[in-house]
């Protein structure tokens, strides 16, 4: 083994071994690796079809304590030209990710492999060609993993991390979905990010577009000759792993940006008529009331002190809205909803949610769905924290 992989193997053992201490004190489930579920990695530099139906431990070294591999199945493989861009998020939440993780990428990355730390593997590429092995009868060696399929052309790998505390599994699922400027997400949320490239040269002038697009990230490249990218390894029976907790995100009161709204109308008012003239769509208008229902009732001015009219689009049964709207969420204080169909005069009452105090029932950065009433099918919000 290089010199240098031995070393990470090494430190990547020693945090291992401090996880599974812990890991036994809370009495951590463990939890399977089934037989049929790929391991990627990044190709180490000296990837081959050669290395296809080699035997691997679970620290993904060929060599056992005595220095001897273990070849499973005969190196015989089929080679298939594919043309596939793409864009993966891993999600480091095991033992066994974190370690293929460190092993083949953080170093030469520049990233620390940290227990206190948690790791999104963004993989941005180009796949040109996989040559996939054929196994040939019996095993002929026992061994934990099978070096499966090596994978050819050019990638992006981007590690995105953070303390264990603040990259929790909410800004996990929002670094997910979104699009956009990764550099600003990353300083945004206190993240680090940290990007490799394979078989990829940047375009004169151009600079790395940290960005969730992948057609963005490819293009400020020039792809060079197709190299190996990945190497999939396969467990060869169940196995076990330690997860890595993700912590939730936990409501507090203070400052929120209401950076989402979805709601579906009925298809018709409560008497059953069409919501418009001439079957026209309705034309739904959020009205937003913070410390539950007015006393006075609502009405379709929204003239309360309380009442702030939030969003309105036109003839749509579902919307969705973005209003990017401040709020101060204190502790016990309900937001209630109520919808109108907007018309010329004398709005349509659509229906309306029921009061909730959203400190106790959701999620930062996740949809919370109200329970509703009248003719509102569905209706939640995103709250985002401002600091
Ligand atoms: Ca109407
Ligand atoms: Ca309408």
């Amino acid at each position: 083994m290089p010199r240098l992989l031995h070393a990470f193997f090494v430190a990547t053992a020693l945090l291992l071994a401090t996880t599974a201490a812990h890991a036994d004190d809370t009495q951590a489930l463990r939890k399977a690796i089934a037989a049929n579920q790929p391991i990627w990695v990044r190709a180490p530099l000296d990837a081959n079809p050669k290395m296809l139906g080699n035997g691997y431990d679970d620290n993904f070294s060929e060599y056992d304590a005595a220095g001897k591999g273990h070849r499973v199945f005969a190196a015989k493989s089929t080679s298939a030209d594919i043309d596939r861009y793409d864009v993966q998020f891993v999600q480091i939440d095991d033992a066994m990710k974190l370690k293929a993780a460190a092993n083949f990428l953080f170093a030469s990355a520049g990233v620390q492999a940290n227990s206190d730390s948690r790791y999104v593997w963004i993989q941005v590429f180009h796949l040109t060609k996989v040559v996939s092995l054929v196994r040939g009868g019996a095993p002929k060696d026992a061994a934990k993993l099978v070096a499966e399929k090596v994978y050819y052309g050019s990638a992006c790998n981007i590690i995105v991390s953070g303390s264990a505390s603040t990259f929790t599994l909410d800004l996990a699922a929002k670094l997910k979905s979104g699009g956009g400027d990764l550099r600003q997400f990353t300083s945004k949320y206190n993240l680090d990010v940290k990007y490799l490239t394979d078989g990829l040269k940047l375009k004169p002038g151009m600079s790395v577009p940290l960005e969730q697009d992948a057609n963005k990230i490819m293009g400020a490249f020039a792809e060079g000759k197709p190299q190996p990218i990945f190497v999939e390894f396969l467990p060869m029976q169940e196995m076990f792993t330690l997860p890595i907790e993700w912590a939730k995100a936990k409501f507090v009161p203070g400052k929120y940006k209401i950076t989402r709204i979805d709601l579906t109308l009925a298809d018709s008012k409560a008497d059953g008529r069409p919501w418009d003239a001439l079957g026209d769509l309705p034309d739904p208008m959020v009205y937003m009331y913070t410390g539950g229902k007015p006393k006075q009732g609502v009405n379709s001015l929204c003239s309360e002190a309380s009442c702030t009219n939030l969003a309105f689009t036109r003839n749509t049964f579902k919307a969705t809205f973005t209003p990017d709207k401040l709020i101060d969420l204190a502790e016990g204080v309900p937001l209630y909803f109520v919808v109108w169909d907007k018309d010329m005069s004398e709005h349509d009452y659509a229906g309306e949610t029921v009061p909730t105090d959203v400190l106790k029932v959701g999620t930062p950065l996740q949809s919370i769905p109200l329970n509703v009433e009248g003719q509102l099918r569905n209706f939640s919000i995103t709250l985002e924290p401002v600091n």
